[in-house]
């Protein structure tokens, strides 16, 4: 009989991050961070967005809460701005920040929803990447230290700690590819981010130790790739291969077993000879977790090229020359990614495998469409994002059905944002924003979603 229902005690919940949400740029003693700088490179950003305004959730998070709760969240996954607690990356946390997120978790605990709070999703203060940013392994010390400050704050009121958000990002769109902040295209230097990212995970992790009460979760929040062969051919699979290692096993190889994968190593020996992993770095990382964010949106689809064309540009994947990727089949979203929840089972059931024993969560998960305006009658219909999110939750359903031990759910996202480099084009949210009043109105997604968690049930499609 296939599971109908998902456990009591499912946590359902959504996400969102400092930057794409809060706004207040300016406010509370906080600084650049390396987005704020990258926003002000001309094209970097569709349209020439910023955060500075962004949902105004700084302001208007009381609202915010009011608007979970009338859903009926039982948790809310938020990331806290680093430059907005210690604004120069360095020395004594800014009372002023910590005291937004107090105010936050305050509200968040008086309507009774966990807040899951993420310490990086990408805002490094613009002073740590001008000495270096990730590439450099103090910014790792300089995060640990971050970690401590907000630890030490927060920790009487929040029980689920992240140290990252899909480092992947940060290191390879940041510093590969150049398409996120800080805009940097140099390969070398995005494997050294990568592993400064991950030495920062375990030193954030233990910091975090070291404050929090016993009962504290702490994890790390990951973006694997669901990487698929084009055809079975030993060139194909090979391509897979590679881009598996660069993409998901780069990190749950330190960090899940304390070591980097072999291929990698040899895949990347052209770039860097990887001396800057210094004795006693992979036990730091492999710091024990109490749960593991698996952010999934759509599958991969790459073959081993069948020509030497030379790579377009600068590329995410330093060391995958020679892999092509395709544009799996199927319904797309607005951002052109093909829709298949096959892809979450998969992810869901390979690391319940791979790290026996280890809770997961879904902690990402959403479409963007491009949503109406509200309608004559304040409804904004959003039957496509209903159908995704439905196809993603039955995958989560067979998942646990499977065995796996899923803990929650979080969709991305709550609110309409700001879509990285995107800017405000695309619309994730269950709630629709009007950029211009700012005004919040619930999609029909928002309703639907309302009621599986109400009944803990997919209601039948129609
Ligand atoms: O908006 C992002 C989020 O910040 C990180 N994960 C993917 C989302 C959609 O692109």
């Amino acid at each position: 009989m296939p599971l109908t229902s998902f456990p009591p005690g499912f946590v359902w919940g959504a996400a969102t991050a400092a930057y794409q949400v809060e706004g207040a740029a300016h406010e509370g003693g906080r600084t650049p961070s390396i987005w704020d700088t990258f926003c002000r490179i001309p094209g970097k950003v569709r349209g020439g967005d910023t955060g500075d305004v962004a949902t105004d959730h700084y302001h208007r998070f009381r609202e915010d809460v009011r608007l979970m709760s009338d859903i009926g969240l039982g948790a809310y996954r938020f990331s806290v701005s680093w430059p907005r607690v210690q604004p120069t990356g360095r020395g004594p946390a800014s009372q002023r920040g910590l005291d937004f997120y107090r105010r936050l978790v305050d509200d968040l605990l008086a309507h009774g929803i966990q807040p899951v709070l993420t310490l990086y999703h990408w805002d490094l203060p613009q002073e740590l990447e001008s000495a270096g940013g990730w590439p450099e392994r103090g910014t790792a010390q300089r995060f640990a230290d971050y970690a401590h400050l907000v630890g030490e704050a927060l920790g009487d009121r929040v029980g689920s700690w992240t140290t990252l958000n899909e480092p992947w990002c940060s290191a390879f769109l940041g510093y590969a590819a150049g398409v996120h902040a800080p805009g940097r295209t140099d390969d070398a230097a995005a494997l050294r981010a990568a592993h400064h990212l991950s030495l920062a995970h375990g030193l954030g992790a233990q910091a975090l130790r070291a404050v929090l009460p016993r009962r504290a979760r702490i994890s790390v929040v990951l973006n694997p790739n669901d990487v698929r062969a084009l055809t079975g051919s030993a060139a194909d699979l090979d391509a897979r291969r590679r881009i598996d290692a660069l993409s998901t096993r780069i990190f749950t190889g330190p960090m899940l077993r304390g070591a980097y994968p072999d291929d990698l190593l040899a895949d990347t020996a052209g770039i860097t000879d990887w001396s800057f992993v210094r004795d006693g770095d992979l036990d730091v990382i492999k710091h024990p977790l109490d749960w593991l964010g698996i952010n999934y949106y759509t599958p991969s689809v790459v073959s081993a090229a069948t020509d030497n064309r030379p790579s377009p540009g600068p590329s995410a994947y330093p060391g995958a020359g020679g892999v092509v990727f395709h544009q799996p089949p199927g319904p797309r979203t607005a951002m052109d990614w093909t829709v298949d929840p096959s892809g979450l089972h998969e992810l869901l059931t390979r690391f319940a495998h791979e790290a026996p024993g280890l809770p997961l969560a879904v902690s990402e998960n959403g479409a963007a469409y491009d949503d109406g305006r509200p309608d004559g009658r304040g409804v904004v219909h959003d039957p496509e994002r209903i159908a995704y999110l439905r196809g993603h939750l039955a995958a989560v359903l067979r998942a646990l059905e499977d065995g796996v031990d899923v803990w929650g759910y979080f969709v991305w996202s709550l609110l309409d944002n700001f879509e990285w480099a995107y800017g405000y084009s695309k619309r994730f949210g269950i709630v629709y924003v009007d950029y211009g009043s700012l005004a919040r109105t619930p999609k029909s997604s928002a309703r639907w979603y309302g009621e599986v968690i109400r009944t803990g049930r997919l209601p039948a499609a129609g």
